[in-house]
C-alpha cells in the first residue's frame, strides 16, 4: 500500500476552493498566522509500532483486518500516515515486539517512507519465550540480581539495536512495584532499580538521551517504584544530564494537575518528552484529545511558554510519541486523530497573547487571563493546520483521503483478514 503525490493533489483540489475561504478568513483575524503555520510545518510526533494492530484489552482482542504483520509492514503503515499528514515522519520500537533483522534493509525501508527511528523501549514487563529468570516479581527492583542483570543486559541490546538504526534515545518503562502491603521494601526497590539504570546509563552512547516515564498503577496496585513524576526526577537527576522524565499522559491519578508538572519538569530542564493519548478514569491510551482537550491545550501552553523562555526548539529538543490504541477504531484512522488534536492544541498554545497574559497574572486578574486562555482554545485553527499540511505536501483532510483511497480495505486485501500486529 503506497500514496502517491498525484492522490494527494487530486485531493487538495477538490478541497481547495472551500480550504482557501475558511483559511483566509482565520488568518484575516490572527497576528501570527504565517508563524503558527511555520511551526506546524516544522513538527513532528512518533507513531509507536505498537499502535499500528487493534488494541486489546484484557478481556478480548478484536482484530479489524490487514495488520502489519512485521516490521516492515508496520513501517509501510506509518508511511502512509505521514503521506497523508506530513507530520509523522518517526517511529518508536519496541523489543523484542518489534525484531529488526536486517539493519540496512530497514533502515533504507524507513528512509523510503521518509521516517526516523524515534526512542526505542525496552519491556521487561513480560516475560518471552525461553527466557531464562521471570520477572513476576520486578526486573530493575527485584530482590535478585541475577534478574537485574537480566533486565539491564536487555536494555542494553536494545540500545544495540537502536544504534543501528540511527536511534537517539532509550526510554525506560517499568511495571515493577508491589500489590500488597509488606510485599516490597520500597527503600530497597529504589536503590535496586537506580543500580540497574545506572547500568543502562553508563551503555548510552554520548548523543543519546534516556527517558524514564512515569505511571501511578498498573500492573501493580499498591506500589510502583516509578511511580510519579517525583520519582522518576529523583532518578533522572540522580542518573545525570542524559536522563530525563517522560510523561505519558494516562499514567497519573485522576485529576493530577499535567501542565503544573510538565512546567516544572521544564524549569528543571528534565523534561524529556511526552506519550500523548487521552483517558477518563486511568491508562485508558484512547485518542489524543478525544476526552480532554482543554487539558491539552493546557499542557502545550505551557510546552510554548516554557521553551520559548529557553530557547528550545520544537521540533528537537524533546520527543514527541503518541502512546495509544484501543480496540474499536481502525488503529490507522485513530492515529491520524491522535496527529490533528496533537497539532490543533498546539496551535491554538501558539495564540495565547503572552504578554497580555503575563500583565493580566502581574495585575491578579484572574478573569482575564483566563479569557486569554479560552479565547485561544476556543479558536477554532484547523484551516491553519490543515494550510500547514497543504504546504507540506499532505491531503487537506488526511482522514477523509483515508476513506476515500480505502487504504483500510486495501491493507485487508494485502495481509488478509486474520492479522494480529504484535504489542499488547
Ligand atoms: C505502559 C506504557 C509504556 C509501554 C507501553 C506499551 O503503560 O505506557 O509506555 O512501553 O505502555
Ligand atoms: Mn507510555
Ligand atoms: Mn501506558
Amino acid at each position: 500500500m503506497h500514496i502517491d503525490k498525484h492522490q494527494i493533489t487530486q485531493h487538495n483540489e477538490q478541497l481547495e476552493v472551500s480550504h482557501r475561504r475558511r483559511f483566509m478568513r482565520l488568518a484575516d483575524e490572527l497576528p501570527n498566522a504565517e508563524q503558527v503555520i511555520g511551526r506546524l510545518v516544522d513538527f513532528e510526533v512518533a507513531i509507536p509500532s505498537w499502535a499500528l494492530g487493534t488494541g486489546g484489552t484484557r478481556f478480548g482482542r478484536f482484530s479489524g483486518g490487514g495488520e502489519p504483520r512485521n516490521l516492515e509492514e508496520k513501517i509501510a503503515d506509518i508511511g502512509v500516515l505521514h503521506a497523508l499528514n506530513r507530520s509523522s515522519g518517526a517511529i518508536s520500537l519496541h523489543i523484542p515486539w518489534d525484531i529488526p533483522e536486517d539493519y540496512a534493509a530497514i533502515r533504507s525501508l524507513a528512509q523510503q517512507n521518509g521516517l526516523v527511528f524515534d526512542a526505542m523501549n525496552s519491556n521487561t514487563f513480560q516475560d518471552q519465550p525461553g527466557q531464562t529468570l521471570s520477572y513476576k516479581f520486578g526486573s530493575m527492583q527485584h530482590v535478585d540480581k541475577a534478574v537485574r542483570k537480566q533486565a539491564v543486559e536487555h536494555n542494553i541490546e536494545v540500545i544495540k539495536h537502536g544504534i543501528e538504526l540511527g536511534s537517539k534515545s532509550l526510554t525506560v518503562w517499568l511495571a515493577d512495584g508491589s500489590s500488597f502491603p509488606g510485599q516490597l521494601n520500597f527503600r530497597k526497590a529504589f536503590q535496586n532499580t537506580l543500580e540497574s539504570l545506572q547500568e543502562v546509563y553508563e551503555a548510552l552512547p554520548g548523543d543519546w538521551k534516556m527517558f524514564v516515564e512515569y505511571k501511578a498503577f498498573e500492573p501493580n496496585f499498591y506500589s510502583t517504584t516509578v511511580g510519579d513524576w517525583g520519582q522518576s526526577l529523583l532518578y533522572s537527576n540522580k542518573l545525570g544530564d542524559k536522563a530525563y522524565t517522560l510523561v505519558d499522559l494516562g499514567h497519573h491519578l485522576p485529576n493530577a494537575n499535567i501542565e503544573q508538572i510538565v512546567a516544572l519538569l521544564l524549569m528543571e530542564g528534565k523534561l524529556g518528552g511526552f506519550h500523548f493519548n487521552d483517558s477518563k478514569y486511568g491508562d485508558d491510551d484512547l485518542t489524543t484529545g478525544s476526552v480532554k482537550p482543554y487539558q491539552l491545550f493546557l499542557i502545550f501552553n505551557e510546552l510554548v511558554e516554557g521553551m520559548d523562555n529557553r530557547g528550545m526548539d520544537h521540533t528537537n529538543d524533546l520527543g514527541w510519541m503518541i502512546d495509544a490504541s484501543h480496540n474499536l477504531k481502525d488503529p490507522l484512522e485513530d492515529l491520524l486523530q491522535s496527529v490533528e488534536a496533537i497539532l490543533i492544541a498546539y496551535a491554538q498554545a501558539l495564540l495565547v497573547d503572552r504578554v497580555a497574559l503575563v500583565e493580566a497574572q502581574a495585575a491578579n486578574d484572574v478573569v482575564r487571563a483566563q479569557e486569554l486562555l479560552q479565547q485561544a482554545f476556543r479558536t477554532d485553527v484547523r484551516p491553519l493546520v490543515a494550510e500547514a499540511r497543504l504546504r507540506a505536501g499532505g491531503a487537506l483532510n488526511p482522514l477523509q483521503l483515508f476513506r476515500e483511497l480505502d487504504v483500510r480495505g486495501q491493507l485487508i486485501s494485502e495481509r488478509g483478514t486474520k492479522t494480529t500486529a504484535t504489542g499488547l
